[in-house]
């Protein structure tokens, strides 16, 4: 008898998914990704894992081929991790932003209904939810106050999942987020901009970094940390809700002095703040405590704020060497 673990993987092209996909292959599971058809390759983050992986064409979008795919691959468990996840981006196109980062999950959770079959669901959900944080820290009871489309989209993929698992009995569960980042972040998100920032002027390609509020407040950790408090939150005996962050929060300003100080530099010198970055509404304090996480499922971050900071702004050094003009 076969007792390999499926998982499927929507969102598996992305930072989490890259490293969710590493994690499960190193746990003996099958670990198959869900991605949609594009006309250019965009499997540089999981190129690595070679044949290790399959992949499934599938759309959030698109209902049929949400329940087919579970119904062929017969999935022990599925990790939602796709999302139109810049929040910026979400005041150009709230419309389908709300279609796949909150429909979207209520599709996936119909295609599990459809197939009768006990497979545990993850929900990526995120500290952009507490918005204009009525608590702090924000705990799993923090009262939700979105401030973008998207963390309205996404509290509403919170509450379809908590009322799939209360209405139909589902092992669903809803991972609330903070901010996690590694040398894989989208390069428009502000912690990888910073990194590739301090590349790019210190081998000579840029002159300047161009951000808008450097006083918002983040609790920032490891993705490779988080990833694992998502797989721990599918083998707990019953279906719950956790915050996962480290308690600990930082300025963007305070990112930008650590980072351009791993490469020697003094951050006033480059950093100009550009109104074009600053949003329509911020959330400008995000601080998470993880004390549920601890106690039921046995999970720290493990990664320094530092340690993050130092091996974000190395790897883009490191990948920018060969262009330098310095
Ligand atoms: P990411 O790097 O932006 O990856 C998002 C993934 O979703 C990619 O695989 C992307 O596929 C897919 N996707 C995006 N828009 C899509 C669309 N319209 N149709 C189909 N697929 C689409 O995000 P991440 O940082 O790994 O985050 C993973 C999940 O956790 C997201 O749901 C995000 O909202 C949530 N989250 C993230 C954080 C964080 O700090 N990273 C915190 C809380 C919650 P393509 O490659 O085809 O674009
Ligand atoms: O890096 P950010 O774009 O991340 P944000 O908006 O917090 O969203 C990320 O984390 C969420 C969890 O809370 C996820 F759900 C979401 O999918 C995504 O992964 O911006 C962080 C902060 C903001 O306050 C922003 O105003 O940095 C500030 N910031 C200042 N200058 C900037 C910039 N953000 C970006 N992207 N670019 C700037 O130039």
């Amino acid at each position: 008898m076969n007792d390999r673990r499926t998982a499927l993987i929507t969102g598996i092209t992305g930072q989490d998914g890259s490293y969710l996909a590493e994690l499960l292959l190193s746990k003996g599971y099958r670990v198959v990704g869900m991605t949609r058809r594009t006309s250019t390759d965009v499997h540089e983050r999981i190129g690595h894992l070679g044949d290790q992986i399959e992949i499934v064409s599938g759309d959030l979008l698109d209902q049929s081929s949400m329940t087919k795919i579970v119904e062929d691959i017969k999935p022990d468990e599925i990790y939602n991790l796709a999302a139109q996840s810049f929040v910026p981006t979400s005041w150009a196109q709230p419309v389908l932003t709300g279609e796949f980062t909150g429909l979207g999950v209520t599709r996936v959770l119909e295609a599990i209904r459809a197939t009768r079959r006990p497979i545990r669901f993850y929900q990526a959900s995120s500290s952009e939810m507490f918005g204009k944080v009525q608590d702090v820290p924000q705990t799993e009871h923090t009262a939700f106050y979105p401030r973008s489309p998207y963390g309205v989209a996404k509290v509403y993929g919170h509450w379809i999942t908590v009322n799939y698992r209360e209405s139909y009995d589902m092992y669903a569960v809803s991972g609330l987020l903070f901010n996690h980042e590694s040398a894989r972040r989208g390069r428009e998100f502000v912690t990888r901009k910073i990194s590739d920032g301090v590349a790019r002027i210190k081998h000579g390609l840029a002159r300047e970094l161009r951000l808008g509020n450097l006083d918002a407040r983040r609790d920032w950790g490891f993705a490779g940390d988080y990833v694992r408090a998502m797989w721990l939150m599918l083998q707990a005996q019953t279906p719950d809700d956790y915050v996962i962050a480290t308690g600990r929060t930082h300025s963007v300003r305070e990112f930008c002095r650590l980072a351009f100080a791993v490469a020697d530099l003094d951050y006033e010198r480059y950093v100009v703040e550009d109104p074009k970055f600053v949003r329509p509404a911020e959330v400008d304090l995000l601080i998470g405590d993880p004390a549920k996480a601890k106690r039921v499922l046995g999970w720290e971050p493990v990664t320094s704020f530092e340690d993050l900071v130092e091996r974000m702004v190395r790897c883009d050094l490191a990948r920018l060497q060969p262009l330098a003009r310095v």
